[in-house]
């Protein structure tokens, strides 16, 4: 788990720069605020029975993207974008994976942009390359999932039908906000 955490730390002072270099040039916080973890053992058990992989290391190092995870939350979708590219443009860093759940929701309503990316980390005179998930999302985006995440994506309870099909109209709502205060700041 170490190295997970050696990776996840390297993820979040380069993002920090990233920030850093944008305000600079910009004079604008590009990046509001960072969360990361690394997913608890139980966590990473629940996941691989639900994928139906065998409980093995082989299998987790494999087929678990995301032990370690960074959210990055911005204030406008279109920073969602420019934090990705930034991200590209990385030397150390290697996109493996990206999922734009932006332009394709899910069916829950979830939207946010993930990016895999591996990231060498030195351990025991060696290069090891760990995966790193990154999601990236606006501040109304990560309002609903986090709500979503506690009353229907990670709870104990089921909800009614009803409540899940109201949470997918407020991703849409969240979603047309987003989409309303980039107008807003473009028609200043
Ligand atoms: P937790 O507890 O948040 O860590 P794959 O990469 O295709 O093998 P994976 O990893 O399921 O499969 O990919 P995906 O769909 O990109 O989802 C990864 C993470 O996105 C999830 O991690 C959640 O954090 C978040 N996520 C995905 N769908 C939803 C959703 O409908 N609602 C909310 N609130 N979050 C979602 P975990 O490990 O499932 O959960």
């Amino acid at each position: 788990m170490s190295i997970y955490e050696l990776a996840l730390e390297k993820v979040e002072k380069q993002i920090y720069c990233i920030n850093e270099d944008y305000k600079k040039i910009y004079n604008y916080e590009i990046v509001d605020h960072i969360m990361k973890r690394i997913k608890s053992p139980q966590s990473i058990i629940d996941k691989m029975k639900k994928k139906n992989y065998e409980l093995n290391y082989k299998e987790l190092i494999e087929n678990i993207n995301d032990i370690a995870g960074i959210r990055v939350i911005c204030k406008l979708r279109k920073d969602v974008y420019d934090i990705r590219d930034l991200i590209e443009e990385l030397e150390e860093f290697k996109i493996i994976n990206e999922k734009d759940y932006i332009k394709h929701p899910k069916k829950s309503g979830y939207t946010s942009y993930h990016l895999i990316v591996e990231v060498p980390v030195e351990f025991d005179n060696t290069t090891i390359f760990v995966k790193v998930e990154i999601q990236i999302r606006t501040l109304a985006m990560d309002f609903w999932a986090t709500i979503e995440h506690h009353t229907k994506y990670k709870a104990k309870n089921k909800i009614s039908k009803r409540n899940a099909r109201k949470l997918v109209t407020y991703a849409k709502i969240i979603n047309k906000l987003d989409e309303k205060m980039l107008d807003l700041l473009d028609s200043k």
